[in-house]
């Protein structure tokens, strides 16, 4: 009987060290391709361009390859003890860097198998991340950028999006990493927030910067970025207006519209009561969510019903009957609002909504119950946690230090010392900028 000898790949982009790394293990035996699922890449890296199932027929039709098998966790080790390989193939890359435990587990399941492991040297100048690399320098377009955010919620335990205002803020949203713990951390996209877009004009958020100058502002976010964005669209305006709404944003490539039940002049929901403001009747929200859904031409774009009874100091049954009223008025998801700082409201809510409602996604803005970490709200059900204004919140308090520091010392010393980045850094900060 011929020998079995598993190879783990994402295959995103099919290239000479992918082909190689078959040639070789195909010398040992049956090569069976343990490919990863968007689940097993999601918390480590950005989701491949092509589907599992394409990236599957690609594979299939790749001469020496002569099985191929889902492999749904980043480790190894569940694969290998389930298909017990006689030898695992792998490139000498992971020798060192973020992967190196890989590798150790790799080896010591192997031994317990009584298999072997086969390293190959790298094929030299050739990557599957520096060809994504390439590719996302490329850009993208709007359907492919509007249908990641579904990918993204069905792919990771919680989908983490960042605010951004502008197309800096876009940049940092696209491109800021931490490595922790051998896991590689980064944004999966990012937050049109009305409060921080009418704060950085100077405006309230009351609904005062209208939609077209929204998306005109929008745009250099667009511009200088790839990754789903979720519209804030406030109340959503007037039922007949909200359709057209919903064709903008799809046209612009924009994944989702979370739109709150209020009616009448909006104010920002973290005055609670202390502003007066008034909650739409299901009814009359249900017929603006149908508006939407009505309007709307692609597949994948989300309408994202977003509750404000916790905010109105309501209990939390009646947000529950409204979120249920929503979805069942078609939402693609629901968001819980609350300034409670416990969290308590919140957690209770999803704990109640998921008895009844497995899979709507949850969306939350915890920015008054901070304590908790990501990994804990998705333990109450949540899917998406938006992190909602702290670009703009970081960066307000260090311009106006800045500005009281030249005035104090009738010059910017001081202040460039204290309070800036340094000249050639700014002018190398924008991709671009140079002449090569
Ligand atoms: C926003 O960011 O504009 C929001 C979230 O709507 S909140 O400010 O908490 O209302
Ligand atoms: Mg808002």
């Amino acid at each position: 009987m011929s020998k079995k000898v598993y190879l783990g790949m994402i295959a995103d982009i099919m290239h000479p060290g992918l082909t190689n790394i078959i040639n070789e293990g195909a010398k040992y035996g049956d090569v069976v391709i343990g490919l990863f699922t968007d689940k097993a890449i999601a918390t480590h890296k950005r989701l491949p361009y092509l589907s599992y199932e394409q990236r599957r027929e690609v594979l299939m039709n790749i001469k020496g390859v002569s099985d191929i098998v889902p492999q749904d966790e980043w480790s190894y080790v569940p694969n290998l003890l389930k298909y017990k390989p006689d030898y695992i193939i792998h490139g000498d890359d992971w020798v060192q860097g973020p992967d190196k435990y890989i590798r150790d587990e790799v080896y010591k399941t192997m031994e317990k198998l009584g298999g072997e492991v086969i390293e190959i040297p790298y094929t030299q100048g050739i990557t599957s991340s520096g060809l994504a690399n390439e590719l996302a320098s490329l850009g993208t377009t709007p359907q492919a950028r509007l249908s990641s955010l579904r990918r993204l919620i069905s792919a990771k335990p919680v989908v983490r999006i960042l605010e951004s205002h502008n197309g800096l803020t876009g940049l940092i949203a696209e491109h800021t990493s931490v490595d922790i713990d051998g896991q590689h951390r980064e944004f999966d996209g990012m937050w049109s927030s009305s409060l921080t877009d009418s704060t950085s004009k100077g405006k309230p958020d009351i609904e005062a910067v209208d939609l077209t100058t929204r998306l005109h502002d929008l745009n250099d976010t667009l511009e200088v970025t790839t990754k789903p964005i979720i519209f804030d669209g406030d109340t959503g305006g007037k039922v007949e207006h909200f359709g057209f709404t919903v064709r903008t944003l799809e046209r612009l490539g924009i994944s989702a519209v979370i739109i709150e039940d209020k009616v009448g002049l909006k104010q920002n929901s973290l005055f609670g009561t202390d502003a007066v403001q008034t909650q739409d009747t299901i009814e009359g929200f249900c017929i603006k969510i149908k508006a939407g859904k009505a309007a709307q031409i692609t597949r994948d774009f989300m309408i994202i019903s977003r509750c404000e009874s916790l905010i109105a100091g309501k209990p939390v049954d009646d947000a529950l009957e409204r979120c249920h009223a929503y979805v069942e008025a078609g939402a693609d998801g629901i968001m819980i609002h609350s300034k409670d700082k416990s969290g308590e409201d919140v957690k209770e809510f999803c704990k109640r909504f998921r008895e009844k409602d497995a899979h709507t996604p949850i969306v939350a803005v915890p920015t008054t119950y901070n304590q908790f970490t990501e990994e804990e709200l998705a333990e109450w059900g949540i899917n998406i946690v938006i992190y909602a204004n702290h670009m703009l919140r970081a960066a307000y308090p260090a311009m106006v230090k800045c500005a009281e520091t030249i005035l104090t010392h009738s010059r910017s010393l001081e202040a460039a010392e204290q309070y800036c980045m340094p000249i050639k850094q700014i002018l190398n900060l924008i991709p671009g900028t140079k002449n090569k």
